[in-house]
């Protein structure tokens, strides 16, 4: 479609100005064909940026390769640039909306030389959802395009829907790479440097403006930028959640219901859990989303959860069989793998996948090396990047509920929090009101991973990320904290609050030669007989000790049928309350983590410190 198929005054206006200022050698509305798609997908294969798939093992399905700068979402080139600074908040990089608009106005002057500006209007969540709300992405990449189709409903039918007066998000991005005279991408995947990526959210004006980089959140601008930061601030003018969360179906033996909400940071087991395939008989997980939701109390006074995406753009390394076969699954045809390796017989490969590579592989840097007879690497040396990933349709998905697009969402039970801690905070407890739970949210902390830094040294350092949501808030934090504990004040029926859990799958003892990984727990699938516990809390089952730190399952509360024995001598050790490794933690929340957040830390959250450190004292 052409620029004068737009009916929308104020959408046509905004590509008009948009255009005049990146200087494309042409303008493409796209229509959200599978016809386009396979046009704009031959042009990456014919220019070298994508390699098609064996049809006998990955029918339409394609891997590109990134470059080294362009890995990951980049956190210090991440901008809330609201009027205020003081707005942004004290864990967001700020600078003053009319500076970086000049700024990236010059990058922008003249930046889509030699290529095609595309128009994508796109929808984040079911349309004619009324909790789904609907964007315009401008960009000069195909891969955005082709990973856009996959992920949000995109096309005319968004334009219909948006008509002549509907809102929508505009989300500027460009590659930051202009192919003058004549030049070409020759096979190189085109970004700017570091210095010159910007990925700026304006949060008054409720507009994204994106810049240097080409990969997954940074450039799919309705994934993070917008069903995170700028949702977030949606969320928060409008009285509803949008958050870092993955949202599964568990349904127990006698086939009654539950829908469970999680927040774990990036590369924590979202995907994973929402996938899962439980090990104690009778039980069922099926998936609602893997990354974002957004919650809204419907009519009956419970909280609501959409699912924004039609896709996901999941974590490659460590996903197998064993771990997560319905990602495999989903990922199996008409997939997009970026930064894996490719195998002799055109095939994908990765660390973690289950068997090891035969014969020559081309790693994900495009280098051919002979691979090792095992499926791990020492790191660094990696034939698949850390970071590497699939963007699958979450139709394909084996485990996906009938009910994942339900435009009134699903009623929430459960809100889990959780991240990579290897001491300290236990398999699971429960807080004892939303208030307690909102305390949990905020001190959640996690091990830095490879999703959200493209600098390896940081990973594996320890890092506070509120409610998993550090690098996705569009405000001030303590302002968001402040949100969620009037989310729970002002909520139509108190009793009807979605219980909260804390998880934690990553406790570590690494002088135990017999855990794998040196992990305490084994994860994955045996994550159901946590799920399981959760579930009869929310029936209020007495299954629960009241601790120090909130409710604990009771000695053989949690199911351990079949689990490995060196699991069930240390399944103690990870369900009692460590004393000391809490009270090191108020001392690091009080000293470093809440005063960061001055008058904006609500005083329900010091409060709550308090009655935990006395809790201990006792
Ligand atoms: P984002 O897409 O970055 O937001 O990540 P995510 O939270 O969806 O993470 P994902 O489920 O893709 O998991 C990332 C990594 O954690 C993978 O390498 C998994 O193998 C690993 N992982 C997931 N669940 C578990 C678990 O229960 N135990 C252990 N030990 N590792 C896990
Ligand atoms: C994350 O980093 O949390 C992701 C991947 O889900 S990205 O979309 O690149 O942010
Ligand atoms: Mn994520």
């Amino acid at each position: 479609m052409e620029i004068k198929d737009i009916k929308n005054a104020k959408i046509k206006a905004w590509v008009e100005e948009i255009k005049a200022m990146c200087e494309p050698d042409a303008v493409y509305v796209c229509d959200g064909s599978q016809e386009e798609y396979d046009r704009l997908m031959k042009k990456c294969v014919d220019a070298g940026l994508a390699t098609p798939l064996n049809k006998d093992k990955k029918p339409n399905s394609f891997l590109f390769r990134s470059l080294p700068s362009d890995v990951a979402r980049v956190e210090g080139r991440t901008f809330i640039s609201s009027v205020k600074q003081d707005d942004a908040g004290p864990t967001n990089n700020w600078i003053d909306p009319k500076e970086l608009k000049e700024t990236m106005k010059g990058l922008y002057k003249g930046c889509m030389h030699g290529r095609t500006m595309y128009v994508i209007p796109f929808c984040m969540g079911p349309l004619g959802s009324p909790i789904s709300k609907n964007g315009i992405e401008i960009t000069d990449s195909e891969y955005v395009v082709l990973n856009m189709d996959i992920m949000t409903r995109a096309g005319k039918k968004v334009l219909d829907v948006i008509g002549e007066n509907g809102e929508f998000v505009p989300c500027l991005h460009s590659v930051g790479k202009p192919l003058n005279n004549g030049e070409k991408d020759n096979g190189i995947w085109p970004c700017a440097d570091v210095e010159h990526k910007y990925i700026s959210q304006f949060p008054e004006e409720h507009l994204i403006w994106s810049y240097g980089s080409g990969y997954g959140g940074n450039a799919l601008l309705g994934k993070k930028c917008f069903a995170l930061r700028i949702a977030t601030v949606l969320a928060r003018e409008e009285g509803w959640l949008a958050e870092h969360m993955l949202i599964l179906k568990l349904t127990n033996p006698k086939g009654e219901v539950k829908y469970v909400t999680g927040a774990f940071p990036s590369a924590c087991g979202k995907t994973n859990l929402a996938m899962l395939i439980p090990t104690i008989p009778g039980w069922k997980v099926e998936t609602i989303g893997d990354d974002i939701a957004w919650m809204k109390f419907g009519k009956d006074g419970r909280l609501y959860a959409i699912n924004p995406e039609a896709g996901f753009f999941g974590v490659a390394p460590g996903t197998s069989d064993q771990s997560n076969k319905n990602a495999l699954i989903s990922a199996s045809s008409n997939t997009i793998f970026t930064n894996c390796a490719l195998t002799e017989d055109g095939d994908v490969w990765w660390e973690g996948i289950g068997y090891p590579a035969k014969g020559d592989l081309i790693d994900w840097k495009g280098n051919k090396r002979p691979a090792l007879a095992k499926d791990k690497s020492p790191k660094g040396e990696e034939f698949a990047h850390p970071n590497a990933r699939f963007t699958a349709p979450a139709k394909q998905c084996p485990c996906i509920a009938p009910e994942w697009e339900d435009p009134n969402g699903v009623p929430i039970s459960a809100i889990l929090f959780g991240g990579r801690r290897p001491s300290t905070v236990p398999l699971v407890h429960q807080s004892r009101d939303w208030n307690h739970g909102v305390f949990l949210g905020s001190i959640v902390g996690s091990e830095i991973t490879a999703a959200s830094t493209i600098d390896a040294s940081q990973v594996g350092k320890i890092r506070r990320d509120p409610f998993a949501i550090l690098p996705f808030c569009g405000y001030n934090m303590g302002d968001y904290f402040q949100h969620w504990i009037n989310i729970g004040k002002n909520a139509p029926d108190q009793s009807k609050l979605p219980k909260i859990f804390y998880v934690n799958w990553f406790r570590k003892d690494d002088n135990n030669p017999d855990l794998p990984g040196g992990f305490m727990w084994p994860g994955y699938g045996d994550n159901s007989r946590v799920l399981a516990w959760i579930f009869d809390r929310c029936d209020g089952k007495d299954n629960a000790d009241d601790t120090a730190i909130g409710f604990m399952p009771k000695a053989g509360a949690i199911n351990t049928d079949g689990l490995a024995n060196y699991y069930k001598k240390t399944l103690p050790e990870i369900t009692k309350v460590d004393k000391e490794g809490w009270l090191k933690e108020i001392k690091d929340i009080r000293e470093n983590h809440y005063p960061k957040f001055g008058k904006h830390l609500p005083k329900e959250l010091s409060e709550q410190l308090d009655i935990l450190e006395k809790n201990l004292s006792k």
